[in-house]
């Protein structure tokens, strides 16, 4: 296992924050949601009886994960982008082993502990598997490891799960696809788990779970900056709320000002006003229609070649690659 060191974001942080809490309309990214508190968080919303995207996901993983291992003629390697839960990427690397007989897996992830933590468990399950992770960003990963095996490489199947593409703006999430493209070569597949369009109900349920842990995760954000910039933000003084947009087919994620308020960070040597009601926009999940994801994907260059749904259209696996040439 090999993955560079932990990248120091600090800089960042304190930038960015200084940067959304000071415009027009207040904004934090959710980049920063997934310290260790937020990605246990994050992982306790995925078994919120509301979030559908994960449970289905994994049902149809599990289902196809024999059609995935018989796309390849000799053994594939298998990327992960965003080392996730292991669980739904096990069911794949069950599939391909038990095709194939070994399987080289290589995730990516902008974190070193979440690679390590998620490859360990992987490598003392399955004696058949080698990994090799990247601690990097996406492009830049795929990148290194097309470089490294110029000679006669493996094809690739590149997963992109759970619906992580949602975060991305439309034109944005066609920008990442075109750059992911052209690191692939023709025999290579990339695997991407969208979430479709529905009821606003049915998201805004998903979105702000009764039992709370997404309105805790977001909150934690308050925390986080608490802890780290030494800010001095009442998490009780921001209530959470999650409304579909049905228009821009996007559910946006915010906290509001209970109450006009100002807070100090100290890090920055800042102080922010807050109007009573004022919003700061945390995060958006962006929800796709069968033709979006077919005209997406034709933008970025790539063909749909498969997909596969949960049978009642809530979620679907795009199996893109590039597009067959014509005779
Ligand atoms: C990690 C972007 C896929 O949009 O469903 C879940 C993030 N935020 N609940 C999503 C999220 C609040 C999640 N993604």
């Amino acid at each position: 296992l090999t993955a560079g060191p932990e990248l120091d974001t600090r800089p960042e942080f304190l930038e960015d924050v200084r940067a959304g809490l000071c415009a027009e309309r207040k904004r934090l990214s959710c980049r920063y949601l997934y310290d260790e508190r937020g990605s246990k968080l994050f992982e306790r919303i995925c078994e919120q009886p509301e979030y559908y995207p994960t449970r289905l996901e994994a049902e149809i993983l599990e289902r196809i994960a024999p059609e995935l291992a018989a796309l390849f003629d000799e053994p594939p390697r298998l990327v992960e982008l965003g080392s996730g839960s292991a669980e739904k990427t096990r069911l794949v690397i069950e599939a391909l082993i038990a095709r194939h007989g070994s399987l080289l897996f290589e995730p990516i992830d902008i974190s070193r502990s979440a690679l390590e933590l998620s490859s360990q468990g992987l490598l003392e399950e399955f004696p058949e598997l080698e990994v090799h992770a990247i601690a990097s960003e996406y492009v830049a990963g795929l990148h290194a490891l097309s470089e490294e095996c110029e000679i006669s490489p493996a094809p690739w199947l590149v997963a992109w799960l759970g619906s992580s593409i949602g975060n991305f703006h439309r034109t944005a999430a066609a920008d990442f696809l075109r750059r992911l493209r052209n690191e692939l070569r023709p025999a290579d597949f990339l695997l991407v788990g969208v979430d479709m369009r529905k009821d606003a109900s049915v998201l805004e349920a998903a979105y702000d779970d009764e039992a709370g842990v997404t309105r805790a995760f977001m909150k934690n954000l308050l925390l986080r900056m608490n802890r780290e910039l030494g800010a001095e933000f009442d998490p009780d003084a921001f209530r959470y709320e999650a409304t579909y947009d049905e228009e821009l087919g996007r559910v946006e994620m915010h906290l509001l000002s209970e109450r006009a308020q100002r807070v100090l960070i100290t890090s920055l040597g800042l102080e922010v006003d807050f109007a009573a009601g004022e919003a700061v926009h945390l995060e958006n999940s962006y929800k796709y229609s069968g033709e979006e994801i077919e005209a997406l994907a034709k933008s970025a260059g790539f063909e749909v070649r498969r997909h596969w749904d949960d049978g009642e259209d809530r979620f679907r696996e795009v199996l893109l690659a590039l597009p067959k040439e014509s005779p």
